[in-house]
């Protein structure tokens, strides 16, 4: 079966996986991964990317606190015949925020206490198990990635997976990152765990999590954040707004918010301005009276790759309203999972996987449809 050679090749680190040796720009840190697909015959798109293990900063100090995993330098080829497009500058999670209904306790357990990353098993990782087996990439199979109802062509999809578990005393927190064979980033925080109090504990409580998102569409210079949106009536007028300085920004159910960051001086082959979109997935969105949570996306200027890490900070970032038009921005990115105090049985022992994310979605890197014959 294709996906279980496809496997195989993973674990073996060979063929599939190309040494640090054969990339132009290697990793500034980290280690590199480059994958082509499709994963057998002649290559169409790619992604290299580089992937580090790091702890976060305190909020005030240098101390050291919980560990995650960091994307960086990820640059895509849509296409046999294209360039690669530099997309991510640098991608992590930010902050794990857990206020109980009661009001008490509000815990951050990222930047107040310094959790590890914990070593997977092979019943747990199937793929390859890098960085001493705290990370883990897989292969494989996505689904239908599209049907042509009129000239009865389709196409099945493929992706790689790099995870890690975050041990949090009771939780363990999954973070991972998809990257698919027509450029879209899926990423996805997962918690599974048990209630501080044991499984009669009737209070409930949020698992937040937010993410430090530095994308790079064609490089670091000249990115311009606009937000879009739907305004529905009988006609439908679609609204975009481009964000001209550090701030967090409003997100709309009914009008279909949605955030692109795009590179005007960059290109596709029709002459289409390249960029990416993020896109919420959302089971719901709630504000807490941390000011840090007022809005589920924020914009702000990078100062560097090693400066303005803390999600719980971002407020503060933004407070001196910094210009960030055709500039080397940062998206930050905060989704809510509601762990009810009444809880189900099914959560009893510990709770089944529960998932939360965004997409990054890719806009006129390619000329047409990935893969279209
Ligand atoms: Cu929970």
């Amino acid at each position: 079966m294709r996906t279980a050679v496809l496997l195989a090749a993973l674990a073996a680190l060979s063929p599939l996986f190309r040494p640090v040796a054969a990339s132009a720009a290697p990793c500034a840190s980290g280690h590199e991964i480059v994958q082509e697909f499709p994963t057998t015959g002649p290559a169409v798109s790619s992604w290299r990317l580089c992937w580090d293990v790091v702890r976060l900063p305190a909020p005030s100090g240098p101390d050291l606190r919980s560990q995650t995993l960091v994307i960086s330098d990820a640059e895509f080829r849509p296409g046999a015949a294209a360039a690669p497009v530099k997309v991510l500058g640098d991608l992590r999670m930010s902050e794990i925020f857990v206020p109980y209904h009661s009001g008490t306790p509000r815990l951050h357990d990222m930047s107040d206490v310094a959790f590890s990353l914990v070593a997977l098993t092979t019943t747990e990782c199937t793929g390859a198990r890098l960085g001493a087996n705290h990370v883990c990439l897989e292969a494989g199979d996505r689904g239908l990635a599209w049907r042509d109802p009129y000239a009865h062509a389709s196409r099945r999809g493929e992706k790689i997976v790099l995870w890690s578990i975050l041990n949090a005393g009771n939780y363990d927190y999954v973070m991972q990152y998809e990257f698919h064979d027509d450029g879209t980033i899926e990423v996805r925080a997962g918690a599974t765990g048990r209630k501080l109090g044991g499984a009669d504990d009737t209070n409930g409580h949020f698992h937040n999590f937010a993410w430090r998102i530095d994308l790079d569409v064609d490089g670091p210079e000249n990115d311009t954040v606009h937000v879009s949106s739907a305004r529905v009536a009988r006609q439908v007028a679609e609204v975009e707004k481009t964000i001209s300085m550090e701030q967090g920004i409003r997100w709309d159910a009914k009008g279909f918010t949605h955030v692109e960051v795009g590179d005007e001086g960059s290109r596709n082959g029709r002459g289409r301005p390249r960029g990416y979109t993020l896109s919420p997935v959302v089971e719901g969105m709630t504000r807490f009276p941390e000011t840090w949570t007022k809005f589920p996306l924020w914009v702000t200027r990078s100062h560097g790759p090693g400066s303005e890490l803390l999600a719980r900070r971002v407020d503060q970032y933004a407070s001196d309203r910094e210009a960030v038009a055709s500039a080397d921005v940062v998206l930050w990115y905060f989704a809510s999972h509601d762990h009810e105090g009444d809880m189900r049985d099914e959560d009893r022992q510990t709770v089944p996987v529960a998932w939360v994310g965004f997409r990054l979605e890719p806009r006129n890197l390619w000329d047409g449809t990935p893969f279209y014959p």
